[in-house]
């Protein structure tokens, strides 16, 4: 992409309403615009960085061997009135009467419209297990909507339903969730932690948050620091073993890690002294298990083994996937801007002009241009006319992973510079190897957040 042909209104003052870095920077470098309180625009930069995390979300649930969907926005209330929870939800919930005076509602979650399709069409054990998700818009009409897409009123989510015979046949579904979970969240670059949590109005015993740790997160946290030193990595999974997937749940479980709202002090000071963390974090998914709320309210059953009907048992399991992407700005940045990590960057490189119209800079950026597309990776090219200083400050704030600056006197030795984000370290080379250099970067060996080898990851690739 060349910025004079894209839209990225960056902003060059501080927007007051920001509390957060997050926020701030995502209002500055042109990723979205206020619409109304807690409802956003997102703009092509933003926009694109949600599709990329969509992306991966799809990805790995399609991995897991769950199965991707699509349900509406709008939801009859009839359904919720069968579940009793059209009373229960409260303000939280936007109700809509459409001009034949029927109640809809836009959905804050899809446990009740999930179970009507499953009834309607699954009648025997033998269907099961079954996985169904998708990623859809929310509404929930939060008091106090804050911090930008962190805390929004429509928020982006993938919501996932599992549908199984036996309470043991759905934790297993619950273990193979955690663990797409940690898959998901490493991809992004984000270290999410496993909390034992509270179920609210979703109901159920069983439930673990996912928590990135930030100051600026809305959550109380209590931890053993062990856990922070494990990580997935690129040890290979097989979604369909019991036994592996409850070692790895296991294994990220059984350090203490509670929020706030499940906290026990006394089982906290059994960790030694100097692994005891208090902190806050910010939760960017949640896992229920809640057996047969939703089933045995809504006539939910299978034929079982012994022919007789038989309730099914459910979870279900939310990532924020708008939320996220300020979760990844709060883990990632520092005090000039975004710094993307390369899983979810939305560019992989950007290429400065730094003397725009001089005809060697311009032919040897468009060459740079034109090779690193050929390579299948994205390069956004300022060929603006702004000042060098300028330009800088903007690829400083966008937080693209790389930068190639080419200018008339580093040509002048036949090299341009290469610019790591996250360092600021640079080194000089020639403009091919420079190219190489990013080829080199990402290519798929190189990150275990990114396991899938590159041809295959193209939009469309879950489906
Ligand atoms: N039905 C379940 C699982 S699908 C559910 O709704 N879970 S949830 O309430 O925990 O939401 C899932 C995730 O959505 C949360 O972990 C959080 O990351 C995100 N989320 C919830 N509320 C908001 C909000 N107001 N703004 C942005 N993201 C939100």
């Amino acid at each position: 992409m060349r910025l004079s042909r894209y839209f990225l209104p960056v902003l060059k003052e501080t927007p007051a309403e920001a509390q957060i870095a997050s926020h701030r920077l995502m209002l500055r470098a042109g990723m979205i615009k206020q619409a109304s309180a807690g409802i956003y625009s997102w703009l092509p930069l933003g926009f694109k960085v949600l599709r990329k995390l969509e992306n991966i979300v799809h990805e790995e649930q399609v991995r897991a061997g769950h199965t991707p969907m699509l349900m509406p926005t709008l939801q009859s209330a009839d359904l919720w009135r069968e579940s009793g929870r059209y009373d229960d939800y409260g303000e939280e919930m936007l109700r809509i009467t459409d001009r034949q005076g029927r109640d809809l509602l836009y959905g804050p979650t899809n446990e009740e419209l999930i179970t009507d399709i499953f009834r309607s069409h699954v009648g025997s054990y033998k269907d099961l297990p079954l996985t169904l998700y998708h990623i859809q818009w929310k509404f929930r009409d939060e008091i106090r909507p804050r911090f930008g897409v962190m805390r929004g009123r429509e928020f982006f989510m993938k919501d996932g339903y599992n549908f199984d015979l036996t309470k043991e046949d759905a934790l297993h579904a619950y273990n193979r969730h955690m663990v797409s979970y940690l898959r998901t969240y490493e991809r992004m670059g984000l270290q999410a932690i496993p909390m034992r949590a509270d179920s609210g109005p979703i109901g159920g015993d069983d439930t673990h948050e996912f928590l990135v740790l930030a100051e600026t997160g809305e959550s109380e946290v209590f931890y053993d620091s062990a856990i922070t030193d494990l990580k997935l990595g690129d040890r290979s999974v097989d979604y369909d073993d019991w036994d592996q997937c409850a070692s790895i749940v296991k294994e990220w479980t059984t350090p203490y890690a509670r929020t706030d709202e499940t906290h026990d002090d006394a089982k906290f000071n059994e960790v030694p002294e100097a692994r005891r963390m208090k902190s806050r974090g910010i939760e960017v998914g949640q896992i229920f298990y809640f057996g047969t709320k939703y089933s045995e309210a809504m006539g939910a059953t299978v034929q079982g083994k012994d022919g007789k009907p038989v309730p099914v048992h459910m979870g279900s399991h939310g990532i924020g996937v708008s939320r996220l992407v300020g979760a990844i700005i709060e883990a990632s940045h520092d005090d000039k801007g975004i710094i993307w990590p390369e899983g979810v960057t939305p560019f992989h490189v950007g290429i400065v002009n730094v003397k725009q119209g001089d005809s060697e800079a311009d032919a040897a950026c468009d060459a740079i241009y034109k090779s690193i597309e050929a390579l299948g990776l994205e390069p956004l090219y300022d060929d603006t006319s702004d000042r060098a200083g300028a330009k800088f400050a903007t690829q400083d704030l966008i937080g693209l992973p790389w930068r190639i600056t080419v200018g008339p006197r580093g040509l002048k030795n036949g090299v341009v510079e290469l610019t790591c984000r996250r360092t600021g370290a640079s080194e000089e080379l020639p403009p091919e190897q420079a190219v190489e250099k990013i080829a080199e970067i990402y290519t798929p060996h190189h990150h275990t957040e990114r396991p899938e080898p590159m041809a295959k990851r193209s939009f469309h690739t879950w489906m």
